[in-house]
């Protein structure tokens, strides 16, 4: 998210930077440290889900050490676990190698983490992925999402799971493909929100319909529980519909109009045939279908837009006001009930700001993202200000009201610009509460110098006292957008494939089982590897023929992982204990290629190697182009 250079001048100008600086005696960074720290052999309590922005991938931390563990790879190649070189994982890429990962969800039954899924979106490309936690693996990768561009909007998750909610950042002339001219934005452009059903016993995602929006720029949402069970938000900026030199056409009016959705009223509404159909997906325009979209004017240029545990407060977080403004639900059913609008726009209700405001909370400058304790409060993370400011949720008594200012609790400086943060469960009913992380932007020189490519940072902060209190800060890859943070002990992933699991109809679990075989030109090997030998280590083969390789790793034993890299073909398969993995390769040139174990599992690793052996073709007609034909007679004998 972008903020206006000059506002930032301003802050510095009227000095509004009061955040309370964090003790530095000895005894505060002892307590700090030990607070954070994790013995070696001990284990951490959380986990920490971050999406990894345009690296398209998911980071994996444990709280409270915030050390890295893990990587999961979604949107993007990566060598490290082989992702995007086996056919499985390239076809999950299909012809995308990055993504742009914000806002991973966690799984929810009745509100609270089932420890099954996490659900990432692609800002870039219009998709969703799911990971499962069983494994921590991509399984599935949804879209592009049709009429639907700038996936950033998501994936915000129903409190079962019955559907990742998306709203589009970008509006353009739909269905895509239709061509108009941006300076006919307003007349041809259009934004989306979409419903991605998710199947409730094995989680697989398809769409299930979209609501046609004015081109509003949505941002931030998130998905309503108890009271406001059924129903979805989120902020927008560009309300003004404004097509060029956005810095400052968009930013024109004084508030903008964030959506309340209905989406049970939207499933419902397809259910009953008031749908047209476009690009296979049922849309409904909500001009036509009333009940189903509302908007509440929120200033300005808003970004976040979060329910509380109970459901009945939604904060919004005005980047370009210093102030934090608190939706109350039942005042916004009362408006919707009574029809307390105030006019509309394109045919959809315009709430009245004075009936569904319950109050603005003077948090300072930049409010972003709010997160809650489930125990009264709110934090939210300050752009401008560099701080998270904790405040108090309503109701609040007559003398807040008049002051609002003593609704504001607490302040500790981040140092950096942050971004989003996150309370441990903040977004189901029971919030863990007791940690907070910082998600920065800019990286404020605060670690040592690694040249221009600057890493982002993390802060954890804890939130049990009345006082925050900044324990631990780390770096990580860029580019940490939202995160969710989840018990350790809630789940038990595997640790290895059992192999009475195995479905790969190319598994093979007996070494003589293993072999090469030929049918015409394709050639299938099918190998097991375990320490320390590849079954066979030869595989022949000529120039032009198909290869295609079938590794299974027949190990049933903890991080017993074997890699498989092929010398100079571009190829490194990395297989778990009780996985089988394939690659197809065309051959092209004749020679003798090793093939090795890339990932370290034995004293023997070294000596885990074959000989992938291609010789020239023996005729000049070899199918399929791209043969060194002239070194081809030399090779052959
Ligand atoms: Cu959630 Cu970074 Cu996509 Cu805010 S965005 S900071
Ligand atoms: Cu197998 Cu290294």
């Amino acid at each position: 998210m972008k903020i206006i250079s000059t506002l930032t001048l301003i802050a510095l100008a009227i000095g509004l930077t009061t955040c309370r600086k964090q003790g530095t005696s000895a005894g505060d960074r002892t307590a700090n440290a030990l607070a954070s720290y994790v013995a070696p052999g001990e284990k951490d309590e959380y986990y920490l889900f971050y999406s990894g922005g345009h690296s398209g991938q998911v980071f994996v931390a444990g709280i409270p050490s915030l050390r890295h563990i893990s990587t999961i790879p979604v949107f993007a190649p990566y060598p490290g676990t082989g992702y995007g070189s086996d056919e499985e994982s390239k076809k999950l890429l299909g012809d995308f190698t990055w993504g742009d990962v914000h806002h991973p969800a966690l799984s929810q039954t009745n509100s609270k983490y089932d420890g099954r899924w996490l659900f990432v979106n692609d800002n870039a490309n219009n998709r969703i992925a799911r990971i499962d936690l069983r494994d921590f693996k991509t399984h599935q990768i949804l879209g592009p999402i049709p009429n639907s561009i700038g996936n950033h909007g998501s994936s915000f998750i129903t409190e079962n799971s019955e559907y990742i909610l998306c709203a589009t950042r970008f509006s353009v002339p739909l269905p895509k493909g239709r061509v108009a001219d941006p300076k006919d934005y307003e007349k041809e452009f259009n934004g989306m929100v979409s419903g991605i059903k998710v199947d409730p016993q094995t989680g697989e995602m398809k769409v299930g319909w979209q609501i046609l929006t004015p081109p509003f720029d949505w941002d931030l949402g998130s998905t309503g529980k108890g009271p406001s069970s059924g129903w979805a938000f989120w902020t927008s900026y560009n309300t003004e519909m404004a097509h060029d030199v956005m810095e400052v056409n968009s930013t024109q009016k004084d508030r903008d109009l964030c959506a309340v959705v209905n989406w049970r009223a939207a499933e419902k509404a397809v259910a009953d045939g008031k749908a047209t159909m476009m690009d296979n997906v049922p849309i409904i325009d909500p001009a036509k279908v009333p009940g189903v979209l509302y908007f509440v004017p929120i200033g300005k240029s808003p970004h976040g837009m979060d329910v509380d545990p109970t459901g009945k407060w939604i904060v919004a977080g005005g980047k370009l006001q210093p102030a934090t403004t608190v939706l109350n639900f039942e005042t916004v059913q009362a408006a919707i009930n009574n029809k307390t609008f105030e006019g509309d726009f394109r045919g959809i209700p315009i709430l009245k700001y004075e009936a569904v405001v319950e109050g603005e909370v003077p948090v300072g400058l930049g409010p972003l993202h709010t997160q809650y304790d489930g125990k009264g409060f709110a934090y939210t993370s300050m752009f401008i200000d560099s701080c998270i400011v904790k405040w108090k949720l309503p109701p609040w008594t007559d003398e807040e009201k008049k002051d609002m200012n003593k609704t504001v609790l607490d302040k500790v400086q981040t140092h950096f610009s942050t971004g989003h943060l996150v309370v441990a469960g903040s977004d189901t009913k029971n919030p863990y509460g007791k940690w907070l992380v910082a998600m920065n932007k800019l990286s404020a020189g605060r670690h040592i110098n690694v040249g221009p490519s600057q890493p982002e940072s993390s802060q954890l902060i804890d939130i049990t006292g009345d006082k925050m209190k900044m324990v631990a800060e780390s770096y990580t890859e860029p580019e940490p957008h939202f995160a969710q943070i989840l018990k350790v002990s809630e789940i038990q992933p595997i640790e290895v494939y059992p192999k009475e699991e195995s479905k790969d109809p190319n598994a093979i679990w007996d070494k003589d089982a293993a072999g090469v075989t030929r049918a015409g030109n394709q050639v299938v090997a099918k190998l097991t590897a375990i320490r320390s030998r590849f079954t066979p280590d030869r595989i022949d083969a000529q120039v032009g023929d198909d290869l295609t390789v079938h590794v299974t790793n027949i190990e049933q034993t903890r991080d017993m992982i074997h890699g498989f890299g092929l010398i100079e073909q571009n190829i490194n398969l990395v297989i778990d204990p009780g996985e089988t993995k394939t690659f197809h390769i065309k051959l092209k040139k004749p020679g003798v290629f090793p093939f090795y174990c890339t990932n370290f599992c034995s004293a023997l690793h070294q000596e885990m190697q074959g000989y992938l052996v291609v010789r020239g073709s023996t005729t000049t007609t070899a199918s399929g182009g791209g043969t060194t034909a002239g070194a081809s007679s030399s090779a052959e004998k």
